[in-house]
């Protein structure tokens, strides 16, 4: 599978001829307010290299972006160096884009153009787990515009944004990363005016089928976006075993005994317009203890396990009523002996009204046992030009 068109590594272009910053926009000036040389609560850390790398030099730079204020500067001639805040104002299953103005100087705070021996990069982790380090680094995603723009940022302002990301919890770290094997020249780097701005633009559409052996990003299939319905519950999403290569596993398990353990995830997809469709779908279905789903608690709606195709190509409501559902997943692996086996489920016939689709994958755990689904292999199961349709129907 290949995306239908290129989703670019940062959304620079996009972000620059935005809307205006909603009220639920997370916003850091960094004017003021610095301790030991880091803004308010900020904190850093540092690769362990051999020999041991020094600590930066982070301190409050004047003028910040704007020519005003001011903004945190971090520099250093040798090691990998992190500055972080974990901040706790998004809502889980919503999507976001962080974007931050940079400046670059050499290392002495005088004008140039650092070396390929020094990188500067900023990075967000949706799981908000506080750290650069391991084993946690790996979670972070990171924009490596900055480092690869030299050019343009030494001694001038840039802003660059990065790939939009679902906030999986209420709280998302932000990470500065900078630099540097010159230890003649060094790296000078100021950060000012970081956004994170709930993501409104277009989302990437891709082409029907989805084999779901993919890169998997935070343990979810390329191009796919976890949705969630409010509640306290712990879900878990994984790249899992497929029918062949992988699939996306998605349990809602009831480790906690939670009832609201309801989340899913959304895709959008290319289709022709006002032709009829239906979509096939391969799911592997046991509860949480790798038996046959059971209804364990007949006064909460789950166990249930379903899949969906939205006509109108909305992505971020889970309970629009134009989703059309295929629900028999959930009868039929409550059935003994289907648990744990491989089956396929249509989505209704529908009219294609554009050139998009959101397919909806979801699991709903029963306040006393868990679900433990997996998909793979979403197909095309039949595209008729309406006309013909009416004839053969
Ligand atoms: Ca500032
Ligand atoms: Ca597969
Ligand atoms: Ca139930």
């Amino acid at each position: 599978m290949r995306k239908s068109w290129a989703f670019p590594a940062c959304l620079a272009l996009v972000l620059a001829i935005g809307s205006p910053p909603a009220w639920s926009d997370i916003t850091v000036d960094f004017e003021g307010g610095y301790n030991f040389g880091l803004y308010d609560w900020w904190k850093w850390e540092t690769d362990v290299w051999d020999p041991p790398a020094a600590g930066p030099t982070v301190f409050e730079a004047i003028p910040g972006h704007g020519g005003t204020g001011s903004a945190q500067a971090v520099c250093t001639l040798y090691g990998n160096h992190y500055v972080l805040k974990t901040m706790a104002a998004v809502s889980a299953g919503l999507d976001y884009v962080a974007s931050v103005w940079v400046q670059t100087r050499l290392y002495n705070g005088s004008p140039g153009v650092p070396s390929s021996s020094t990188w500067v990069e900023f990075g967000w982790d949706p799981l908000g787990r506080d750290t650069t380090q391991p084993p946690e680094a790996g979670l972070l995603t990171w924009c490596t515009d900055p480092r690869h723009d030299f050019d343009n940022n030494a001694g001038n302002w840039v802003k660059y944004s990065g790939e939009l990301f679902t906030a999986l919890g209420t709280s998302v770290t932000i990470a500065f990363k900078v630099g540097s094997t010159d230890t003649v020249n060094g790296i000078y780097v100021l950060f000012d005016d970081l956004e994170i701005a709930q993501y409104t633009g277009l989302y990437p559409r891709y082409q029907l089928p989805d084999t779901f052996d993919t890169t998997y990003t935070l343990a979810v299939a390329d191009g796919w976006r976890l949705r969630f319905l409010s509640g306290d519950a712990k879900p878990h999403w994984a790249e899992a075993p497929g029918r062949s290569g992988s699939a996306q596993r998605l349990c809602a398990s009831t480790d906690t005994l939670d009832l609201a353990v309801n989340f899913g995830a959304v895709k959008l997809f290319e289709v022709l317009p006002n032709q009829i469709y239906n979509l096939s779908l391969w799911i592997n279905v046991s509860d949480s203890s790798g038996t046959t789903l059971a209804d364990a608690n007949p006064i909460d709606p789950g166990p249930i396990v379903k899949f969906g195709v939205d006509a109108t190509a909305q992505n971020t409501d889970p309970e629009a009523t134009t989703i059309l559902w295929n629900t028999n997943p959930t009868q039929y692996f409550s059935t003994p002996g289907n648990e744990n086996t491989w089956q396929t489920f249509d989505t209704p016939m529908f009219r294609a009204t554009t050139d998009t689709v959101s397919v909806w994958l979801w699991v709903q755990g029963d306040s006393l046992v868990g679900v433990d689904a997996r998909f793979d292999d979403l197909h095309v199961k039949t595209s008729a030009d309406p006309r013909r349709w009416r004839m053969y129907r």
